[in-house]
């Protein structure tokens, strides 16, 4: 008889008294008694070699009488199966990447002892109890191979690789916002004027807040809150910029346009007449960036109390100014002033 190593085989007894006796050294054969019910007796042979088997009552050795043998054969220890099943293959990496790496690990006639994990042909962890899991820190751009190894209980294993591309960085730009001064804010010569600028870098961190006039570069500032400062600036339109860069020297750029006023100066009249009901008058002096009024008086004792007779804001000059006479009398005196 020829089984495998595992198999089972009865002895039955026929009549009287019987039994089977195996040849050492199987110790899970031993000696079955035959002549109880059931009148048979199992045992399983797990060594393979080949065993004798003999009845005492009719063999006093294995050689001759009731004698037979039973060949166990080895069987094939059956390979583990192992799948990465994380990461899944729509995943996307940008490096520096943590990757987690998990595997579904079987063993068909036996079990799974562990599972090894390795990146690019070095190991990174190793696990012995399901869910089989192992992590892969700082991994750099490229193309990289993960695999996961089962080895089960008899030493036998099975190997699973995936590829895995890592993409390089991309870095995103700063963003910086000339905060101050507001927009809406006058100036007048000799302005001096506070710069100050807002930044952030959303995949990392503002290095410096340079500020520029006009081109050239008037102050850097290293920390929050950017601030830089000009003193003195005469009349005239300047462009304020503040560029800001990143950690990976990433640069942003705002930029504001900032009008300097002449200041008020000493203005005068010219050319009074009364023409057709109307007053006119002419006005020259540095008028630009201020509000003026013209104001009439019937009497200097009672004072310029009356309403304008007219607004300007500050414009090239001369200005020729032409305002009914008021009807409620007829100014003699006039006059122009800053508002
Ligand atoms: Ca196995
Ligand atoms: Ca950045």
């Amino acid at each position: 008889m020829t089984i495998n190593a595992g198999d089972s085989v009865t002895f039955t007894n026929k009549a009287g008294t019987h039994n089977a006796v195996c040849q050492d050294p199987d110790p899970t054969c031993g000696f079955k008694t035959l002549t109880a019910a059931p009148w048979g007796a199992t045992t399983t042979f797990n060594i393979p070699g080949v065993f004798r088997v003999r009845c005492t009552q009719h063999s006093s050795s294995f050689t001759s009488g009731m004698v037979g043998s039973v060949t166990v054969k080895a069987v094939a220890n059956a390979s583990p199966t192992v799948t990465l099943t994380n990461p899944p293959p729509s995943a996307v990496f940008t490096a520096p990447a943590d990757i987690v790496l998990g595997a579904n690990a079987s063993d068909s006639d036996g079990s799974v002892n562990h599972v090894d994990f390795f990146q690019d042909g070095i190991k990174i962890g190793t696990d012995s109890a399901a869910p089989y899991a192992a992590t892969a820190t700082g991994i750099g751009a490229g193309n990289h191979t993960f695999s996961a190894v089962a080895t089960d209980d008899k030493g036998a294993t099975a190997t699973n690789t995936i590829a895995v591309n890592v993409s390089a960085h991309v870095n995103l730009r700063p963003t910086v916002t000339l905060t101050n001064p507001p927009p809406s804010t006058v100036f007048t010569a000799p302005a001096d004027i506070a710069l100050g600028a807002s930044a952030s870098d959303s995949d990392g961190s503002v290095s410096q807040v340079e500020f520029f006039q006009d081109g050239v570069r008037i102050g850097v500032d290293l920390t929050a809150p950017y601030e830089a400062a000009v003193t003195a600036l005469g009349a005239g339109n300047y462009l304020f910029a503040a560029v800001t860069t990143d950690n990976t020297g990433a640069t942003a750029t705002n930029t504001i346009a900032v009008s300097v006023n002449q200041p008020a100066g000493p203005i005068t009249l010219s050319n009074p007449a009364v023409v057709n009901g109307e007053f006119h008058v002419t006005v020259n002096g540095t008028l630009v960036g201020t509000s003026y009024e013209l104001q009439g008086s019937t009497s200097l004792m009672d004072g310029f109390t009356g309403p304008a007779a007219a607004t300007f804001n500050g414009a090239a000059t001369p200005i020729p100014l032409v305002v009914p006479v008021g009807v409620s009398g007829v100014p003699k005196y006039y006059r122009v002033r800053a508002k």
